[in-house]
Parts: structure tokens; C-alpha cells; sequence
């Protein structure tokens, strides 16, 4: 069998320090290092100046990281990825900032991960590149001689080509994803926008077999939707923390329903609209005002950057607004909780929920759709409002889709929701249930990598 090779932004392989594998991904990854004696490749989170891989094998699995200067930090990660590609991918064009100096150190780190990766590289392994602030690398490495099997996933969106041709340079970035064998999107609506781009762009071709050419490279483009793990998350969902935790909340909740959203605190998750639609909600009801409360888990993520600072005061304000114009004395509508949870605890809180709310502006798929859908009661499961602009959507056809931008979608989902019987809300959740159970990360990490296990090296490269 050949080596897997991972290389991501920052590595979640298991550690000394932390011996649990963290969410869907680095279990479904950690589990395949595990078999194929492989290694993940990425940045350590810390800053240094040595340039030097630090090895660990921990619990059969090898991971290989290592420090970034300051600088890089600032413009690689906290500038290119987080401030231009990241909000440019989910169609936030306003929210994009264009500097040189943020492209020049995406560049500089992507070299650096190309040389110090490189040399460990063996003739049959396969290389597997996740997500945007690696788009260069596999065309990097090409450039350094390898010419094994290379692919990449992305996780976030691919945008509208009049989005993307925004992106000073952007020929160049797409030409060198055609370097790799074969890349992943989340939905067929990612795919069929990277190839408007390759056609009316590049001037390439979309064939069959999920083949796409410009000038003489062939590649394979392909839909590959993440799941979660579906099996630990079902279990979590009847463990003792679980339970612990759904009794706390039942009792906390007295009689009323809950409605439950979890997310990143980032401005694509749709925070914001979503209490505009529950304020909607609470508005235009008021016989409905005391028979329910939100929660609201947001751990905070890219506190440096300034657009992540905002949209955490505009929900601290907006958060105290609701309370203030409709809490009573024994009553609070919205309880808005700044940090994270363990996974197990976040299992209990999904299962007491009688709504999901999961209400991205634009998301590459959603994981939290998936979670909440596994983690619900099979003879009483609560309701799935989700927005039509996230990939789980494809998928997950039992959810109230809507619109996320409109509050009055939201709100109006929300009453159906309230009101919708026992028999429907099980018809519903059934068949999404099948999809989450069926299509979770191990079959989407098994339908990439055979995929690229499957691709003839070519000669171009060899
Ligand atoms: C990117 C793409 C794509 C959240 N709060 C807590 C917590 N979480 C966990 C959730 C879930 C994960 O974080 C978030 O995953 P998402 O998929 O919702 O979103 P991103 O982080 O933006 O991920 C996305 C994903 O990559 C995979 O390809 O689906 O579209 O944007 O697992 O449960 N976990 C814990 N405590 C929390 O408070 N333990």
C-alpha cells in the first residue's frame, strides 16, 4: 500500500499534549495515517525563525510541523488566507482586503513548505493538500521534482468566476491547481463554478469522467462531500456527558422549546441574520414570545484580525438589544455563549434542541448541520432550519431550507418548525439521518483517495 502524505495549514494528528484525535476531519485523516504509515505536514501555530520540521509519532501516527517567523504568520495566515482568500471565497467582495506584501508571504510559506517537504517524499506515496492556504504548493513541489500522485481538497466554496477574476493574479493561482491529479469540492455547485472559470478564463474543457483540460494537462475535478464521524458522534450523543448535559439544559429550558445554533464566531456563519430573524420571530409572535429560547455557542476564531473583532461586538450589541427589548423577569430570550464546549457536551446540547439553526451566509459544506441531525432522537427528533447557501443543503433535503438574509424566512421557519407534528419532523429527519450515517468522513476521505490512488502519474510530471 502506498504512504499517505497530508499536508494542512495546521496539523490535528494526535500528540503527546493532546492524545484525541479533534473533530471529523483529524479523526478521518489520523485513521488513514495510521494504516498507510504516513505523515501530516503543517504549521506548528507557534512562531520561530528555525525552518525546521519538528518530528512526533504518537500513537502510530507521524506528524511533521514546524514554526513561521512573525512575519509570515501576519501575512501568510492572518493577511493572505484569513483577510483576502477566505472572505473574496465566500462572495464577501467588500470584506476583501488586496495587499502585496499578504501575496508575497503566501508565496514565501508555500515555498518553505515546498523545500522542507519535498525531500521526505517517496517515490509511491500519495500527497494529499487541504484548503486554500496551500493552493501553490503541489505546483511548488512539481517544481522540486516530485512526480507522485498529488491532490487537493478544498473547503470552503469556489467562487463566482466574476469573483474571482477580483483576485489580482488569479490565472495564475488556478493554473497551478492544475499541477495536481486530482481536486475535491464539497458540491457539484463548486465544481460547475471552477469550471465556468477553466472555460471562460482559460479557455479549457470539461469532459466526461469528471475530466477537465487546459492546453495539454488533464486533471480530475471532482464533487466530494465531507461527512462527520458519524459513528462517535451518534455515540457521544448517548453518553454520560451527553445525557448529563440534555437534562441540564431540559431542566434549564422549564417546558420551553430550544432552539440551538453553533458556529465559529465568523461573519460567513451567519450569526448576525439569524438573531435579526429570531428578533423577527419574537416580534411579529408575541403569543409565542415565552415558549422559547435560543442558544447561541460561539467560540471566537481570528481574534486578530480586525472584521472578526467587529462582528463579535456587532453580536454583543445586538445580542444585549434582543434581551433588553423582550426578556421578562423570569425569562431571557437569547443566551449567547462566548466560548467552546467539549464535543461530547455539544452532543447533549444538539439532542435538547427542538430547532437547529444552522444559517450561513455561504459555506462549504457545514459540518454542524451533520452533527445535529446525528445527534437527535430517533422517535422524537427536533427540526433542521437550514440556509440554502451552505453545501450540507445538497444533501440534507429534510431541513427548511431559507434564505439567510431575510428575517422573515427565518422567522417563518421557526413557527412551521414549532408547530410541525411529531410524525413529520421523524419524516423528515430519516432520510437525512441515512445520508449522514452513509456519506460520513471515512467514505469521503475513501472516495478521494481512491480517486487519487487511481490516476496514471503522467509523463509530464514523471
Ligand atoms: C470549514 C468550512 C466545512 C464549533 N463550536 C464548537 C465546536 N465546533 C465544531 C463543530 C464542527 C466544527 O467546529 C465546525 O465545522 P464547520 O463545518 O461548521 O465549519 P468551519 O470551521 O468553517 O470548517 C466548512 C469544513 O471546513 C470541513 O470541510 O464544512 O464549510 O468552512 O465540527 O462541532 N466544537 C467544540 N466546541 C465548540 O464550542 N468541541
Amino acid at each position: 500500500m502506498s504512504r499517505l502524505i497530508v499536508i494542512s495549514n495546521r496539523v490535528s494528528a494526535p500528540t503527546k499534549e493532546q492524545p484525541t484525535a479533534q473533530g471529523g476531519l483529524a479523526v478521518a485523516l489520523t485513521a488513514a495515517l495510521r494504516e498507510a504509515e504516513g505523515i501530516w505536514f503543517g504549521w506548528s501555530g507557534e512562531t520561530g525563525e528555525t525552518g525546521e520540521l519538528k518530528f512526533e509519532t504518537y500513537a502510530g501516527v507521524t506528524s511533521a510541523t514546524i514554526d513561521l517567523p512573525e512575519q509570515d504568520v501576519e501575512e501568510y495566515y492572518e493577511g493572505y488566507a484569513n483577510r483576502t482568500l477566505w472572505p473574496l471565497f465566500h462572495y464577501r467582495l467588500g470584506l476583501t482586503e488586496f495587499e502585496r506584501d499578504f501575496q508575497g508571504g503566501y508565496e514565501r510559506v508555500n515555498q518553505l513548505f515546498a523545500d522542507v517537504i519535498s525531500p521526505h517524499v517517496e517515490p509511491e506515496d500519495l500527497i494529499w493538500v487541504h484548503d486554500y492556504h496551500m493552493i501553490p504548493l503541489g505546483w511548488l513541489m512539481r517544481q522540486r521534482g516530485v512526480s507522485n500522485r498529488l491532490g487537493f481538497f478544498l473547503h470552503i466554496p469556489w467562487p463566482p468566476t466574476d469573483l474571482l477574476v477580483a483576485l489580482p493574479d488569479h490565472r495564475r493561482m488556478v493554473e497551478a491547481l492544475f499541477a495536481y491529479d486530482v481536486i475535491g469540492f464539497h458540491t457539484r455547485e463548486w465544481l460547475e463554478t471552477f469550471h465556468d472559470y477553466v472555460v471562460r478564463e482559460m479557455g479549457g474543457s470539461v469532459g466526461p469522467d469528471d475530466l477537465v483540460t487546459v492546453g495539454g494537462r488533464t486533471i480530475r475535478a471532482i464533487a466530494c462531500p465531507i461527512g462527520i464521524d458519524a459513528r462517535e458522534f451518534i455515540s457521544a450523543a448517548r453518553g454520560d456527558a451527553a445525557t448529563a448535559t440534555y437534562e441540564r439544559m431540559m431542566q434549564s429550558a422549564d417546558g420551553r422549546a430550544l432552539l440551538v445554533g453553533v458556529d465559529r464566531l465568523d461573519y460567513s456563519k451567519g450569526i448576525e441574520e439569524r438573531f435579526n430573524g429570531y428578533q423577527r420571530f419574537l416580534e411579529t409572535r408575541p403569543e409565542e414570545r415565552a415558549k422559547v429560547t435560543l442558544l447561541q455557542i460561539a467560540p471566537p476564531s481570528r481574534a486578530t484580525v480586525q472584521t472578526y473583532q467587529d462582528i463579535r461586538n456587532t453580536l454583543d450589541a445586538l445580542s444585549g438589544r434582543i434581551n433588553g427589548a423582550f426578556a421578562d423577569i423570569d425569562w431571557v430570550p437569547l443566551r449567547y455563549v462566548n466560548r467552546g464546549l467539549p464535543r461530547d457536551v455539544l452532543a447533549g446540547v444538539y439532542r435538547a434542541a427542538r430547532i437547529g439553526l444552522v444559517t450561513p451566509l455561504r459555506d462549504g459544506m457545514n459540518l454542524v448541520a451533520k452533527e445535529f441531525v446525528a445527534a437527535q432522537d430517533p422517535e422524537d427528533p427536533g427540526v433542521l432550519i437550514l440556509s440554502r447557501f451552505a453545501g450540507a443543503a445538497a444533501q440534507l433535503e429534510g431541513a427548511l431550507l431559507v434564505n439567510p438574509y431575510s428575517p422573515d424566512e427565518i422567522a417563518d421557519a421557526i413557527a412551521r418548525a414549532l408547530s410541525m407534528s411529531r410524525e413529520e419532523r421523524i419524516e423528515r429527519w430519516q432520510p437525512m439521518f441515512e445520508n449522514v450515517r452513509d456519506h460520513d468522513v471515512i467514505w469521503w476521505r475513501k472516495r478521494f483517495t481512491n480517486a487519487l490512488a487511481a490516476v496514471q502519474p503522467t509523463e509530464q510530471f514523471a
